[in-house]
């Protein structure tokens, strides 16, 4: 039998990984904790159904450009089992009239070492998405004796678990802006509610953004199911959607993380970074200014890279200055077509998730 979980952190030699697909993927009807996530004079606001097929196999093309330079590089790929997402759904507690999508994985799997937990996401739309990476699990359950297979409490997400009317009036970006920095976002704190793509692993450290998609709550819980790992709650005022940490401050190696130039780390966080010899680079602008039709996410999606090892990195190809940049960091740089896929949930950390990397849990910051 074989070790085929493992991974403490996103810059060691990957070996193995997830990458999603975008079968079936469904625009979600609003509900509680995703309406304010679609600006106000989006496209998308009021609409909700399948997404056009056309759209659906141009992600996908983009997501098999990803495996084939990841299957060049002898990195092993696994791909979920998209569900019917079109389904409505009910538990106890709510109804929603349908899922989502198995887009990105990286919001769904946490790897922390040798095992893969299945997130408390806070959006109804998502609460079964677990279920695509479940013949996986069993998978490297039946094959690797030292896999842990793991999902965290369930959210009962009922209508105590969001503020209501958060974003029901036209809020400006200012407003918006006031909101992130005193931390009042759209959840409650009457359980964990956490979604993986908001947890940066560095070995002994998790840094957990505080924002619309993880709570406090989830920090405690965090810190008492990994007494063994240190639990800091990071947060960047200048989002005015804090909503994934992947876009926002991203490692490239041991030493060297990139910061999204409007959503600077505050002065406080920064220290223990300072304190332990680590470089805050700003990220290069993006080389676009506007995200595509139909998506959730920013422009910042060019920093959303793959660290394939702490000297290479997969950088989508149109994000000609983030490349430059990484060049300059001394990284060399694998260009993927992906930004068709970006409506689907993101870039390429988030279409990601790990299962494998070299390397055990250091202790980076002592
Ligand atoms: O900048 O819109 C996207 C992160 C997706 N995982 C952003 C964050």
């Amino acid at each position: 039998m074989a070790k085929i979980v493992n991974s403490w952190n996103d810059w060691d030699p990957l070996k193995r990984v997830i990458v999603g697909r975008c079968d079936n993927s469904m625009i979600p009807p609003e509900e509680p904790a995703t309406s304010e996530k679609v600006p106000v004079d989006s496209e998308m606001r009021g609409m909700w159904g399948l997404r056009p097929l056309a759209t659906v196999e141009r992600g996908n093309e983009c997501l098999e450009n990803l495996v084939k330079i990841l299957e060049s590089r002898g990195v092993q790929v696994d791909r979920p089992t998209p569900l019917q997402w079109n389904q409505a759904i009910g538990t106890p507690d709510f109804r929603n009239d349908s899922m989502m999508t198995c887009m990105p994985p990286r919001d769904i799997l946490l790897t922390v070492g040798n095992e893969i937990m299945a997130s408390a996401n806070s959006f109804r739309c998502r609460y079964f998405e677990y279920l695509a990476y479940w013949p996986l699990m069993k998978q490297y359950f039946d094959e690797d004796p030292e896999f842990k297979w793991t999902q965290a409490p369930r959210p009962r997400l009922t209508d105590a678990s969001y503020k209501h009317n958060y974003y029901d009036e036209k809020i400006s970006l200012e407003e918006r802006l006031v909101r992130t920095a005193n931390k009042d976002f759209v959840t409650t704190e009457v359980e964990p509610m956490w979604d993986a793509a908001d947890v940066m692993r560095m070995g002994r450290d998790l840094f957990i953004q505080h924002g619309l998609t993880t709570n406090r709550t989830a920090m405690e819980w965090f810190q008492r199911y990994y007494p063994e790992l240190r639990v800091h709650a990071v947060n960047f005022p200048g989002d005015p959607y804090p909503i994934h940490i992947d876009a926002t401050f991203v490692p490239l190696r041991p030493g060297l993380i990139i910061n999204n130039p409007v959503r600077q780390l505050p002065e406080e966080q920064r220290a223990i970074f300072e304190a332990n010899d680590w470089q805050i680079v700003d990220a290069a602008q993006p080389a676009h200014d506007e995200p595509p039709a139909l998506c959730y996410s920013s422009v910042w999606l060019s920093m959303n890279c793959l660290v394939l090892d702490p000297k290479t990195v997969i950088v989508e190809a149109s994000e000609v200055y983030q490349q430059e940049q990484m060049d300059k960091l001394g990284m060399n740089v694998i260009p993927c077509d992906l930004r068709d896929a970006y409506p689907f949930g993101g870039g390429l950390h988030c279409s990601t998730a790990d299962v494998y990397r070299e390397g055990g849990c250091e202790d980076y910051f002592p």
